[in-house]
C-alpha cells in the first residue's frame, strides 16, 4: 500500500516501453470551449487538437535517443496552444439553441472499449459556454433505443422553470426512446457548472459534460482582475469496466447476492485516463527502458502489448498513438502568468485530491460562489462539487527542470486501488515536452483530518455582492435533521435518511403537484420524518438499534419562502464502527454551510458559521459527523436532496422537498413532460389545475 510518501512506489506504476516513448509529443488537449452562440465571443483557442506521433517502434538504443530528440525538437517547433482565455463579455444576453443526439457509443475513454452513452456521437457531451442571464434551449433526442432518459443541470438553480432541472419522477417523465425534450432555462449566474444523466445510473454511464457560465460585464467576478492568463479546465470522473446495467443490478439482489460497485477502474481527466498504467513512469527516460511494458501501443502497424488479452479490438488505441480518445489531458501555459483552473467532480463514488507539481492552488470560487481566497498545494473535490483555483505558472525551466509538470489526480477516503490520474501542465518555454520526475503523490487516503482541515478553511468571500449572508437563526422556520443510515430492508442493502429510504414514483412529483393528483401518484399521506428517534445511538449499526428502515416515496412539504435548516447527521454504516463521507447535493438552491461537527448534533448547543457561511450546492457530511445547512425554499418546484454517489442515490440515499405546493398549479408546466404514470393513465380526465386554463403547455415546449 501506498504510504503517502513524495514518489510512487515503482509497484504502483506500470512501466511504459521505449517505443512507446519515441511517442511523447503530446496531445494538446488544453481548455476546450465550444460556443454555439452567435452573440458571444470565441474563446482564444478551439478544441482539442491532435499531434500526429511518429510511427517508428524502433527499440535501438541509438533511434530511441534520435526519437527523444525529435520529439524534443518537434515539441519546441510545435505553436503550443495558450489556454483559452476568457472572451469579451457579451453585449446583450442571448439565446443559445442545441439539439443533442444521445445515443449508444463504442469509446475507450482509458483505452479500453467499452458502450458508453455520448452525446452527439462523442464522449464527454459538448461544452456548453453561456453568458449569465443566457437562456440555454437544448432539444435532447433520446436515441437510446432500449431506455429513458434525462439530463440534470447540475448548480442551475431553475427559477419558475422546475421541469427543466431534469430529474426522473421528480421534475419530469423519462425521455422515452425515440422521444425528445426541450429544455429551456436561464444560465442565471456565473459560475462552474456541469450536466449529467439523472436516471438510473446514467451519469456513470458517461452521460455528462461541461456547463460553463460567464459573468457579464456588469456583473463582474471578484476574482477577475487576479488572473491574466486565461482559463483551464478539468472534469473529473470515475470509470468503471462493468457497465451500469450490471452495477445497478448488484446493487438491487438481494443480499446473498448484493456486488457492491466496488472501486472504479480509472480516474478519468476531461474523460480521458489510461487503465492499469501509470503515465509518470515514462519520464524515467535516464534509467533505461522496461520492456513488460503492458500499455497498449499502436504504430504504423496494430502491435499487441504485452498482455496478449488487451488491445484486440481496432478502436483500443494506447495513450500515444494518433487520434487516440484515452491521450493525455495536456495544458499549454505562458510563463508568469496565473490563470483560472475550473475543476469540477462528477464522478459515480470516488472522492478526489488534485495537486499542480511545484504549484500551488488559491481557491477562488466554490460551486459558482466566490469564496474568500486561501492558498493550499492541493484540493480534495467530492462528487457534485465544483472549484476555480488560481495557478501561477512562477517557475523557470532550466536544465534539470523541463517547465513540464504533471498534474495528479489520486483518490481520498477509500483504499486506493485505483491509480491517479495524471495530466501535464506545460510552459510554453517548456525544455522537454513531459516532466522530469514522476507525478507528485496525492495526501494518504486515509488522512480524514486533511480534508476536513481543507473544507473547513472556505468561507464566503468577504463584502462580495454575489455573497449575501444567510437569514438570522430567529427567521428560521423549520430544522430537519436527516439521519444517514445503510441498512437491510426486505433482505436488500439500502441507505436511507431517517430510517426511510427514497424509492421513486413513476408520476413525477412535480406534474402530480401540477395535476391535483398527489394523493394516487405517491404516498402523500403523510411527510417524510423529520428526525429520527432519540434514543438511536449513531455510534452503532441500524441492526443493533430498534428501528426499522422502511421504504417510502414521502417528500417534505416547505411552505414558500421558509427558511429550512436541514442538519445531515452521519451514523454507523451495517458494519459496526465504520462510517463514510457523503456528498449532498440539494437541486434548485444554493444553501448556507453553517458548520460541521463531530459526533451527534445538539440542537442549540452547536457553533454555527452565520456571519460569513459559504454558499454552495453540495456539501459533504464527514464519518461519524454532520454538517449543518440552510436555504430559503424560495423556488417554487419539486427538488431533490440526495447523496451524490450514484450508487447511493440508486440505494435510496436520497429525499425530495416540494416547496410552494399550491403555486406549483400556476406555473407552465409542459404536458409532455408529465405523461406517464398516473397522469398518463388518467390524462383524458385531467384537466390543468392551473385557473382559467386548459392547455399548459407553453409553445417553446411543444
Ligand atoms: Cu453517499
Amino acid at each position: 500500500m501506498w504510504n503517502g510518501s513524495t514518489h510512487f512506489p515503482n509497484n504502483l506504476a506500470i512501466y511504459i516501453s521505449s517505443s512507446t516513448r519515441s511517442f511523447l509529443t503530446p496531445i494538446k488537449s488544453s481548455a476546450t470551449q465550444s460556443r454555439t452562440s452567435t452573440a458571444t465571443t470565441p474563446p482564444k483557442s478551439g478544441k482539442a487538437t491532435m499531434t500526429r506521433p511518429h510511427t517508428s517502434s524502433s527499440e535501438s538504443p541509438l533511434m530511441v535517443h534520435l526519437l527523444l530528440c525529435c520529439t524534443f525538437l518537434l515539441a519546441l517547433a510545435a505553436p503550443a496552444t495558450t489556454a483559452a482565455s476568457v472572451p469579451a463579455p457579451a453585449l446583450t444576453p442571448a439565446k443559445q439553441n442545441m439539439t443533442w443526439d444521445v445515443e449508444y457509443i463504442l469509446w475507450s475513454p482509458d483505452c479500453q472499449q467499452r458502450v458508453m452513452i455520448g452525446i452527439n456521437g462523442k464522449f464527454p457531451g459538448p461544452n456548453i459556454t453561456a453568458r449569465a442571464g443566457e437562456t440555454l434551449s437544448i432539444t435532447v433526442n433520446n436515441k437510446l433505443h432500449t431506455e429513458g432518459l434525462v439530463i440534470h443541470w447540475h448548480g442551475m438553480r431553475q427559477v419558475g422553470t422546475p421541469w427543466a432541472d431534469g430529474t426522473a419522477s421528480i421534475s419530469q417523465c423519462a425521455i422515452s426512446p425515440g422521444d425528445s425534450f426541450t429544455y429551456e432555462f436561464v444560465a442565471d449566474k456565473p459560475g462552474t457548472y456541469f450536466y449529467h444523466g439523472h436516471f438510473g445510473m446514467q451519469r456513470a454511464a458517461g452521460l455528462y459534460g461541461w456547463l460553463v457560465v460567464n459573468a457579464t460585464a456588469e456583473q463582474d467576478e471578484p476574482y477577475r482582475r487576479d488572473y491574466d492568463g486565461g482559463e483551464l479546465r478539468m472534469l473529473l470522473s470515475d470509470w468503471y469496466h462493468d457497465n451500469v446495467y450490471a452495477q445497478a443490478a448488484g446493487l438491487e439482489q438481494k443480499y446473498d447476492h448484493f456486488q457492491w460497485v466496488g472501486e472504479p477502474q480509472t480516474i478519468l481527466i476531461n474523460g480521458r485516463g489510461q487503465y492499469d498504467c501509470m503515465l509518470g513512469a515514462v519520464t524515467r527516460f535516464h534509467r533505461g527502458i522496461d520492456r513488460r511494458a503492458r500499455t497498449c501501443v499502436r504504430g504504423k502497424e496494430a502491435k499487441l502489448c504485452g498482455d496478449e488479452e488487451r488491445c484486440l479490438r481496432r478502436s483500443e488505441c494506447g495513450p500515444y498513438c494518433p487520434q487516440s480518445q484515452c491521450a493525455p489531458v495536456v495544458f499549454d501555459v505562458e510563463p508568469g502568468r496565473t490563470y483560472r483552473l475550473r475543476i469540477a467532480s462528477t464522478t459515480s463514488l470516488s472522492a478526489l485530491n488534485v495537486q499542480v507539481q511545484g504549484h500551488d492552488l488559491t481557491v477562488v470560487e466554490a460551486d459558482g460562489n466566490p469564496v474568500e481566497p486561501f492558498t493550499v498545494p492541493d484540493i480534495d473535490i467530492y462528487s457534485g462539487e465544483s472549484y476555480s483555483v488560481l495557478l501561477t505558472t512562477n517557475h523557470t525551466p532550466t536544465f534539470y527542470r523541463s517547465g513540464s509538470f504533471w498534474i495528479s489526480v489520486g483518490v481520498r477516503g477509500r483504499p486506493p486501488k485505483t491509480l491517479p490520474a495524471t495530466a501535464i501542465l506545460r510552459y510554453t518555454n517548456s525544455r522537454f515536452p513531459w516532466p522530469g520526475s514522476p507525478p507528485p503523490a496525492t495526501p494518504a487516503w486515509y488522512d480524514l483530518q486533511r480534508s476536513k482541515d481543507f473544507t473547513h478553511r472556505i468561507n464566503a468571500r468577504r463584502n462580495a455582492a454575489e455573497a449575501p449572508p444567510p437569514p438570522r437563526t430567529e427567521q428560521v422556520n423549520r430544522t430537519i435533521v436527516m439521519l444517514n443510515t445503510q441498512t437491510l430492508v426486505g433482505g436488500h442493502m439500502k441507505w436511507a435518511v431517517n430510517n426511510v429510504s427514497l424509492t421513486l414514483p413513476a408520476t413525477p412529483y412535480l406534474g402530480a403537484y401540477f395535476y391535483g393528483v398527489q394523493g394516487s401518484a405517491f404516498d402523500a399521506s403523510g411527510e417524510a420524518p423529520n428526525g429520527f428517534p432519540g434514543g438511536y445511538d449513531i455510534d452503532l449499526p441500524p441492526a443493533n438499534n430498534s428501528y426499522e428502515t422502511t421504504l417510502s416515496d414521502r417528500v417534505y412539504e416547505l411552505p414558500h419562502g421558509a427558511v429550512v435548516d436541514v442538519v445531515l447527521q452521519n451514523a454507523d454504516m451495517r458494519r459496526d464502527n465504520d462510517s463514510e463521507t457523503h456528498p449532498w447535493h440539494l437541486h434548485g438552491h444554493d444553501f448556507w454551510v453553517l458548520g460541521y461537527g463531530e459526533g451527534r448534533y445538539t440542537s442549540g448547543r452547536e457553533r454555527l458559521n452565520t456571519e460569513d457561511p459559504p454558499l454552495r450546492n453540495t456539501v459533504v457530511v464527514f464519518p461519524h459527523g454532520w454538517t449543518a445547512i440552510r436555504f430559503v425554499a424560495d423556488n417554487v418546484g419539486a427538488w431533490a436532496f440526495h447523496c451524490h454517489i450514484e450508487p447511493h442515490l440508486h440505494m435510496g440515499m436520497g429525499a425530495v422537498f416540494v416547496e410552494g405546493a399550491h403555486k406549483i398549479r400556476e406555473l407552465d408546466v409542459p404536458r409532455e413532460a408529465m405523461m406517464c404514470g398516473v397522469i398518463r393513465t388518467t390524462a383524458a380526465a385531467l384537466t390543468p389545475a392551473k385557473p382559467g386554463s386548459s392547455a399548459p403547455a407553453p409553445s417553446a415546449h411543444r
